[in-house]
């Protein structure tokens, strides 16, 4: 029968184990999921600082209501608190920024009052709304969301700002900081890179952003348990999908399939189709060998224009908090940055001015004293490659000049290298300068492609980076498995109902 097709998901993360949960629930009995590393979950990682549970991945459940997928399943496998939980939580609409209490701290070694930096979050963020507004009405003045964001602040700040003249330097860098952390939330080097245009096609939900108390793990253990135990094949880097494959291979027993999957240890599996779901940044730096014959042009166009880039944390416990009770959030802006940039100038010297500051771990009785460092772009990867005591070192003389005292010291330190996993090759997804919607279709398009003679559906592809309006986040990408694996049922289920082949 057709559920007895043989069906390969490349990737064990929270799509490939969507895509095998609707497959199976489907009536499809041979899906396998084939992973390069001896873990499942992906970019959902939690790892450990001493005795607390720490996201090296992703962190929150982003607009946490019942249109959410992880958010349906987390509440299902009973993974949230009761106030995660809640219809006034589900019912707070933030539109993606959620406003934590904040502490702002500048290298002079000062900390401002809310009164001074309070006005600069609520001036960036309206230019961040205006920034959204021109995927639905076109017409946008400049290429790219910095770009705008840029050219808005220098035309608007001395209006905005002229009552309080004396704090306009310090506002501008501050500006500077909410830049780099727009680039940790878009996953990108600078906002020069995410295209203005496209900026809205990302959508969010309502509810206020929810973390999972013993980590977002614990959602992929719950998913794996209800999957088949041997339904994974790990340490299995796939190396080149062959489709359209002609030959029979050495243990199909004459059977044809036209799919030859090759892994890098020489085994090879056959496959009547594949589900791949590696990384956008491992598509693009594979995407001459991933597949043979190799992809259509303007699909490999579209992986290359698309954005990926790395969003990086650091851990830091310490015995003793410098920051108020109430402070959700601390940063730190440099007094003597007051051109407006996102980048700094010499990565090597100064790539920790891209550290925008840190999210403090709530609640304190579960984490102690532990911050969670926010670092994007080429800045992040150049830190990604010195040792966790170099790292420690420039932190930790970081804290000193921000909070002038001179004893301030981490007493542990854990950080995050996406850039430098080899099956991730970043973080997440953007929609870069040029691109559109028409870039993630072209993504998400399966091989062959409509119109040819060969057997349809040979390779789909699924993963984060091919959903619409929820790319970079985990529910894009569990919907995106739920996608493909349905583009499966529906093409061996005819509309009239009646269950045959299409093939
Ligand atoms: C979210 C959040 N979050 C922080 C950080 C990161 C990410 N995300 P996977 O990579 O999981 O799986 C692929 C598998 O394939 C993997 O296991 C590989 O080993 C395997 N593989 C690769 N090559 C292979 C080969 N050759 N052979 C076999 N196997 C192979 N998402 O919802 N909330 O807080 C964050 C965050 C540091 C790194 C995140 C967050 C992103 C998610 O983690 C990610 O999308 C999914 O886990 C991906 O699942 P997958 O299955 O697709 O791939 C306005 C506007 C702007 C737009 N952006 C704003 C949105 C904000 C996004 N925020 C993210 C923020 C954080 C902090």
């Amino acid at each position: 029968s057709a559920r007895d097709s043989q069906i390969f998901i490349i990737g064990c993360g929270i799509s490939g184990i969507g895509a095998a949960q609707k497959l199976l629930k489907h009536g499809f009995h041979n899906v396998h999921i084939i992973e390069a590393t001896a873990r499942s979950g992906g970019r959902i990682r939690t790892g450990r600082l001493g005795d607390n549970v720490v996201e090296i991945g992703a962190n929150w459940i982003h607009g946490p209501s019942k249109e959410n997928p992880v958010f349906r399943l987390a509440c299902d496998y009973q993974l949230l608190d009761n106030e995660s939980m809640s219809e006034e939580n589900q019912a707070i609409d933030i539109g993606g920024h959620p406003l934590f209490v904040p502490n702002y701290f500048t290298s002079s070694g000062r900390k401002l009052g809310p009164e001074t930096m309070e006005p600069v979050v609520e001036f960036f963020m309206n230019l961040l709304e205006r920034s959204q507004q021109f995927h639905d009405s076109g017409g946008e003045p400049l290429p790219s969301v910095g770009e705008f964001v840029k050219a808005e602040a220098e035309r608007l700040a001395p209006e905005e700002w002229k009552e309080d003249q004396g704090n306009t330097a310090i506002r501008m860098a501050m500006i500077n900081t909410l830049l780099k952390l727009e680039c940790c939330v878009s996953g990108t080097h600078t906002m020069d890179d995410v295209g203005l245009g496209a900026f809205g096609m990302y959508k969010t939900l309502p509810g206020l952003d929810c973390t999972f108390p013993e980590g977002y793990e614990g959602l992929i253990d719950h998913m794996m348990k209800e999957l088949p135990n041997d339904i994974v094949l790990y340490n299995k880097p796939v190396k080149c999908i062959h489709w359209n494959y002609t030959k029979n291979g050495p243990d199909t027993k004459g059977m044809l399939f036209p799919i030859m999957i090759e892994c890098v240890n020489g085994e090879t599996f056959a496959a009547d189709h594949v589900i791949v779901t590696v990384p956008l940044g491992y598509l693009k730096k594979h995407q001459d060998t991933l597949l043979s014959p190799s992809l259509p042009l303007h699909k490999l166009h579209s992986i290359q224009r698309m954005g990926f880039g790395t969003n990086d944390k650091i851990f830091l416990e310490f015995e003793q908090p410098f920051w108020d009770e109430d402070c959700e959030v601390i940063y730190l802006v440099w007094e003597d940055e007051t051109h407006l940039t996102d980048v700094v100038s010499d990565v090597k010297m100064s790539w920790i001015r891209k550290l925008i500051g840190f999210t403090v771990l709530k609640p304190t009785e579960r984490y102690g004293h532990v911050l969670c460092g926010w670092i994007a772009g080429r800045e992040s990867e150049y830190m990604e490659t010195l040792s966790e005591f170099e790292v420690l070192h420039s932190v930790t003389q970081l804290l000193r000049l921000f909070t002038g005292n001179p004893t301030i010291t981490p007493r542990k330190l854990l950080r995050s290298q996406w850039f430098h996993d080899p099956y991730s090759c970043g973080s997440y997804t953007y929609v870069a300068k040029g691109c559109s919607e028409y870039d993630i279709d072209n993504l998400a398009e399966p091989l062959p492609l409509k119109g040819s003679n060969s057997k349809p559906l040979q390779v789909l592809f699924a993963g984060e980076a091919t959903h619409r309006s929820f790319f970079s986040t985990v529910h894009g990408a569990l919907l995106s498995g739920w996608r493909e694996a349905e583009r499966l049922v529906s093409h061996y289920t005819p509309a009239s109902g009646s269950f045959s082949s299409k093939l």
